[in-house]
């Protein structure tokens, strides 16, 4: 499999960063291959980057186009930074990029979630260089997501795309994260890997450090560093572990960040200086507890969506901030990368914030027939055809890899999630999942847990794949998608379906990683209904009486943090409502009562 190791680029004594974003021209490829890298864009349309192109406009056909599209923008290289080694790094580009520096194809990459490179130094020339990408927003059944693809001709015999959405999230598509010119040294550190191995009753940690080398060093020299920067440990070689004594824990909601600080040395002189920050901290998955540091943690938080007004899915970093502190000030202390790894920008915030995170690959919608129509869906399971329909497993290994590598040193991630609402009931899911968490753990220098999110349907007696999980994490939206209106039965049903499972599987702890109700701020109801947000309140007590009378039930993430664009559909209203804050990031009537809770509720020791 193709290598992805891609350490966040900084600047440092050695190596320099420059930023490519701004506002960039931009084009429809209209029809379907009349443009080419080799001569300049001709277009008087713009667009901003990073963002998602859809919001950026008030053209409709623009904004639901699914096909080709062309970025192009021009950069200078100064003199000084022309020996060095310079590559070109796109945080994110939605779903596949073919990037071009002055009409010479320089990298291509498929996925829309993860980030990529190439080092650019034989196509750039002295003076201005045209750095272009093509993007395609298309999705069908061998990528991730999954998308109903369909492909007819116009009256010209044009291809005509179509992709309809098979889950529940608007398909925004643009450069969504960062593009970066960085140099290194031609003799460069290409990869760190940091595992710390603690022994909590001595306070001590040995900290495994391998460095990867692009070229070579004489020595390698590796240095811990404490928070006010001064070395608490030193060492060398490309695999060298060292001890800090009197270990500053990375601990939930408060984290400490130790510096790795990687040298390269020749003769005796520095010629590559990388920094990699990362936290001390335990997970271990034990009878039915998920333990931080030796101690049982209970997550309190969310399903998020990267999406916000006009940047799309682009990156926001406002939001982010905000976002984090409304999470604390909720009492809140986790959430998950509900539904594909999110920006290096934002891990980077959780591990400096001491915020939880569950990590999950771009796999979402792989079941046939999506809708919300949970009820009729419950019959059939056995016959249920995804696992033979879908064409999809290459893309997962790949995003696998790539999530694991880039994310695998930040202490902020506890849990990898291999997949959202998959037809984990279906013949054959088995088959499809076994390897894929082989995978994942042969992969992660941590040893990380690992997880699915499991949909309504599946239940302990239709599941053929809880075997593979460390941690049972459900969806679950009695209330909502069944029995709308009547939240009578709901705790009782919610409680009943946890001691099952909990029965079942004894060693697994259960965490609810979605329950929720499509709320519209500001409708009240004397009469609990449905959108209302007395309804929403109601919905989430019923829920948090169950959850409190089951010992292995050990986390409520709700869904969602807050309201996001979707496709359309007579069950949207402009997207899905089922935030606690709309958004905007203002609070519905529900933030107040889990604001309360979650305040009350210890993140380590709730269940003994
Ligand atoms: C679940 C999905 C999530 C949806 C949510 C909902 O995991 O993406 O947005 O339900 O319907 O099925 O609100």
């Amino acid at each position: 499999m193709e290598e992805f190791i891609l350490l966040y680029p900084i600047t440092t004594h050695s190596r320099v960063v420059l930023n490519l974003d701004g506002v960039w021209k931009f084009k429809v490829e209209e029809p379907v291959g009349s443009i080419t890298a080799a001569t300049p864009l001709q277009t008087t349309e713009v667009m901003a980057v990073p963002a998602s192109f859809n919001d950026q406009t008030d053209n409709p056909q623009l904004r639901e186009h699914n096909g080709y599209f062309w970025y192009e923008t021009n950069f200078e290289v100064a003199d000084l930074l022309k020996t060095q080694r310079l590559v070109l790094r796109f945080g994110s580009v939605t779903h596949e990029a073919w990037v071009y520096v002055n009409g010479t194809e320089v990298a291509h990459h498929k996925g829309g979630f993860t980030p990529f490179e190439a080092e650019v130094n034989d196509a750039l020339v002295d003076g201005t260089n045209r750095l272009s990408v093509r993007l395609s927003n298309l999705l069908d059944y061998t990528t991730l997501p999954v998308g109903n693809f369909t492909e007819t001709t116009d009256d010209a015999g044009n291809p005509q795309y179509s992709v309809d959405e098979n889950f529940d999230f608007y398909n925004y598509a643009g450069i969504h994260r960062p593009v970066k010119l960085y140099s290194t040294p031609h003799d460069y550190i290409k990869d760190v890997t940091v595992v710390p191995d603690i022994d909590l009753a001595h306070q001590q940690a040995t900290i495994h450090l391998t460095t990867e080398v692009g070229g070579t060093f004489d020595t390698v020299q590796v240095t811990i560093l404490d928070e006010q920067h001064h070395p608490v440990a030193q060492g060398t070689g490309t695999d060298a572990s060292l001890t800090i004594d009197n270990v500053h824990l990375w601990q939930p909601l408060n984290a400490y960040l130790y510096t790795a600080q990687i040298t390269g040395l020749r003769d005796g002189q520095v010629v590559d200086t990388y920094e990699e920050p990362f936290g001390v901290r335990q997970i271990e998955v034990t009878n039915g507890q998920f333990k931080i540091n030796g101690a049982p943690f209970y997550f309190k938080g969310f399903g998020k969506h990267e999406d916000t007004y006009v940047n799309g899915k682009g990156l926001n970093e406002a939001y982010n901030v905000l976002d984090i502190k409304l999470m604390k000030s909720m009492g809140a202390n986790s959430f998950r990368t509900s539904h594909y790894p999110y920006s290096d920008e934002m891990m980077r915030l959780c591990d400096r914030e001491g915020i939880v995170v569950i990590d999950e690959t771009p796999a979402v919608g792989l079941m046939l027939n999506f809708n919300f129509d949970i009820e009729n869906k419950m019959d059939g399971l056995n016959k249920d055809q995804t696992w033979s329909t879908l064409k999809t497993t290459a893309a997962h290994r790949q995003v696998i890899q790539e999530m694991i590598d880039r994310d695998k040193n930040h202490a902020c991630v506890v849990m990898w999630s291999i997949s959202n609402e998959s037809a984990h009931y279906a013949p054959g899911a088995h088959d499809y999942f076994a390897p894929l968490f082989d995978l994942a753990r042969q992969l992660d220098p941590q040893k990380r847990p690992c997880t699915y999110v499991a949909i309504m349907m599946t239940l302990p007696e239709t599941d053929r794949c809880t075997d593979l999980v460390d941690v049972i994490s459900l969806n679950r939206y009695y209330g909502w998608y069944l029995n709308n209106g009547d939240l009578s039965d709901v705790t009782k049903t919610v409680q009943d379906e946890l001691e099952q499972w909990q029965a079942k599987y004894p060693d697994k702890p259960i965490i609810y990683t979605e329950y929720g109700a499509d709320t519209i701020a500001g409708v009240h109801s004397p009469y609990n209904e449905p959108f209302s947000e007395e309804y929403q309140v109601d919905y989430y007590k019923q829920y948090s009486t169950a959850f409190d009378r089951v010992p292995h039930f050990v986390g409520e993430q709700v869904w969602n943090f807050a309201d996001f664009q979707t496709k359309f559909g007579i069950q949207r209203v402009q997207g899905n409502k089922k935030g606690l804050f709309t958004r905007s990031r203002e609070p519905k009537m529900v933030v107040h009562y889990l604001s309360e809770r979650w305040n009350n509720i210890p993140n380590q020791g709730y269940k003994k």
